[in-house]
């Protein structure tokens, strides 16, 4: 337990860590980028600041001021389709913005003479058109999109502050969904629509590639393996993975069969508007290392994060 410093409060992740560490006891302070931002319920005894990850200076004073145990670096663009359409915003906000994060925390380090540790959402976008499957820490980073070349840079980053003595790892995250996902990820397009379908409310479910496989996991589970990470005695780079992958067309069909539509091909068009310029194949991780050194292992399998997903959204 200490203070803990969470970039990205708000979004999925963000909010599920944020309670996680409320209810460990931790204290703890949220940067958010906006006034509409900081609005989205957090639990109460939360801090919250208003910062902007391209305001390096701004971003150091706050870690100064907060000297936080720990900083939760969760912030930035996590769409790799936005990241096609905002190439130079992604690699400035999920890659040099963390060279900021790290200088910063280095400075407090020192001046204050006790650790300020780094835990940095990294992401499976790392390896792209990787040689190997299933990935873990020794894959070659080989990213297809400017997403994964920013996540590799800033991952790079981190290893490097490392050697300089801070406290640094990154989580290496695969997929993981929960309802919280907005509907721009396609697991949750696939429930919101599979449910809206079911009601009577829509007839047609349009997507991009249905061929890539994806390793998905329970969001919760991810930030549980978080709070490891940045707990351990020793800093490292963990894989984070279910070590099943699945297709898009495999998810679709199960989202169907849990809302109790068979023959679900009939509302299904592809849209080539929704086909990235390029595609990671196949994504799935070895998270033996996470599981053997720190306890972690997933608590809900494919079946049940679809299943928890589809019964979410047919009650809304
Ligand atoms: P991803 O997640 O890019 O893997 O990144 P996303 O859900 O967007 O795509 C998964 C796969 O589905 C294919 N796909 C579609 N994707 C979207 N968004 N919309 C569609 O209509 C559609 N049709 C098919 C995609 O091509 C892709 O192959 C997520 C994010 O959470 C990142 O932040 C995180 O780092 C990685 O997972 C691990």
């Amino acid at each position: 337990m200490g203070t803990a410093l969470v970039t990205g409060a708000t979004g999925q992740d963000g909010s599920y860590l944020t309670e996680l560490l409320v209810d460990r006891g931790w204290a703890v302070h949220t940067a958010t980028r906006s006034v509409d931002e900081a609005a989205v319920a957090l639990p109460d005894p939360v801090v919250r600041h208003t910062a902007d990850l391209l305001d390096v200076p701004g971003l150091a004073r706050l870690i100064d001021e907060v000297e936080p145990d720990v900083v939760f670096n969760l912030a930035g663009i996590s769409s790799v389709a936005e990241s096609w359409k905002r190439p130079e915003a992604t690699a400035r906000i999920v890659g040099s913005a963390v060279a900021g994060i790290l200088d910063a925390a280095l400075a407090t380090q020192e001046r204050i003479g006790r650790p300020v540790r780094v835990m940095q959402a990294s992401s499976s976008e790392i390896f792209g058109r990787a040689e190997v499957t299933p990935q873990d820490e020794t894959t070659p980073m080989r990213p297809v999109s400017p997403y994964g070349a920013a996540k590799a840079f800033a991952q790079d980053l981190v290893r490097i502050y490392r050697t300089r003595g801070l406290h640094a790892s990154s989580v290496i995250l695969f997929n993981h969904e929960s309802p919280r996902r907005p509907t721009t990820f396609v697991t949750r397009k696939i429930t919101a629509t599979v449910a809206a379908i079911a009601k009577g409310e829509a007839d047609t479910l349009s997507l991009g590639n249905l061929d890539a496989k994806r390793d998905w996991g329970w969001a919760p589970d991810y930030v549980d393996a978080m709070l490891r990470v940045a707990t351990a005695e020793t800093p490292s780079d963990y894989v984070v993975a279910t070590g099943e992958s699945h297709t898009v067309r495999d998810f679709v069909a199960t989202a169907f069969a849990a809302a109790g539509i068979a023959d679900w091909e009939r509302y299904v068009t592809v849209d080539p508007a929704f086909v990235r310029p390029d595609d990671a194949p196949e994504m799935r991780g070895d998270a033996s290392r996470i599981r053997r050194e720190l306890g972690w292992a997933p608590t809900k399998s494919f079946e049940g994060v679809v299943a928890a997903m589809v019964e979410h959204d047919l009650a809304r």
